[in-house]
């Protein structure tokens, strides 16, 4: 059985009796994010063997299960990742919920796509991203790490997996038809057998870099597998932005959005957990594609007033978002 535990700020947790619970054989990704922007944090429960919640906040301290409702329940039989980022880029954030397609009732990755009410309707079949592609070396694949970024700065989402069963992570690039998978990327690495994913610029250089957490050798002993750092060298004319929310206690589920010169906006909810056991830091980072340049950034932190930076003229820039800004 999970616990929802409420932090009083002085290292003092107390249990929210009977909240949250999501009973099932074994909870693997744990996903905080407001879905329907109504200022507090709401959460996905994913399930290995058993069924999904999606926990709507009520905002007094109690959770309602509305995924049998809403029909999410059932779309991820074997999940290990969850992900939160737009990926229709119409503001609402979607939700990419990692699945196998190894026979059983699983039917591959699931990307539930934000309607702005809370409900939701699964694209991942559409889109291309429910299931993996067999010719990689397996046809039983399990992503336990995910991140939806855009990797190459052009402008638009993209999406990475990290698997195991000794498959190399999957990269998919958005495309007008909707996302491929990419094997030439230079960061692809084999054998990786990975058990989390992390995403974050760790050479400061502007882009999205991945640590992998890897499972050691042998089915049972815990090897040492050192991490591996995928560094990502994307060579590209387009323009980017960084934005780091503080203090970091705050930004968890903060929604940041960019409104650039042309192209519209984009935006990014800030991840606290992703996919199994991994943090990301509480940074946004941006490509413009063909824009070239950032109009107004507007961060919504939970339980915060709106910061807004209008005309912001570095290529990194610090939001404040703390009672003391
Ligand atoms: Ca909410
Ligand atoms: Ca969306
Ligand atoms: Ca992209
Ligand atoms: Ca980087």
């Amino acid at each position: 059985m999970n616990r929802a535990e409420l932090n009083d700020g002085a290292g003092v947790f107390t249990e929210l009796a009977g909240q949250a619970q999501c009973y099932g054989w074994a909870t693997l990704a744990t996903l905080l994010v407001d879905l329907d922007r109504d200022g507090d944090l709401d959460i996905y429960v994913g399930n290995d063997l058993f069924y999904d919640c999606l926990y709507r906040n009520n905002g007094d301290g109690t959770f309602t299960d509305i995924a049998a409702e809403i029909g999410t329940d059932k779309s991820s039989i074997s999940a290990m990742a969850a992900s939160a980022g737009d990926i229709d880029n119409d503001g609402l954030i979607d939700l990419l919920v990692s699945d196998s397609t190894n026979g059983d009732e699983s039917i591959g990755n699931a990307v539930f796509i934000n309607r702005g009410d809370l409900t939701f309707e699964n694209k991942g079949r559409k889109l291309g991203l429910s299931v993996f592609d067999s010719s990689l070396g397996s046809e039983t694949m399990f992503a336990w790490g995910s991140g939806i970024f855009d990797f190459d700065l052009d402008g638009d989402n993209d999406v990475h997996m990290v698997t195991h069963v000794t498959v190399e992570e999957v990269f998919w690039q958005r495309t007008f038809k909707g996302f491929e998978i990419v094997n030439e990327l230079t960061f692809r690495l084999l054998d990786v057998d990975g058990r989390g994913s992390a995403y974050g610029d760790i050479d400061n250089d502007g882009d999205i870099d991945i640590v992998v957490a890897r499972r050691g050798d042998g089915a049972f002993i815990a090897d040492p597998a050192p991490l591996q750092i995928l560094r990502n060298d994307t060579d590209t004319p387009c323009k980017r932005i960084k934005i780091d929310v503080v203090p970091p206690h705050l930004a968890p589920g903060a929604h940041v959005t960019i409104t650039m010169d042309t192209c519209g906006s984009q935006t990014q909810s800030l991840e606290v957990g992703s996919g199994y056991s991994s943090v990301n830091p509480s940074t946004a980072i941006f490509g413009l594609g063909a824009a070239s340049r950032v109009e107004s950034i507007k961060v919504e932190a939970i339980g915060r007033p709106p910061v807004i930076i209008e005309a912001p003229t570095e290529e990194h820039v610090v939001v404040n978002v703390g009672p003391e800004a």
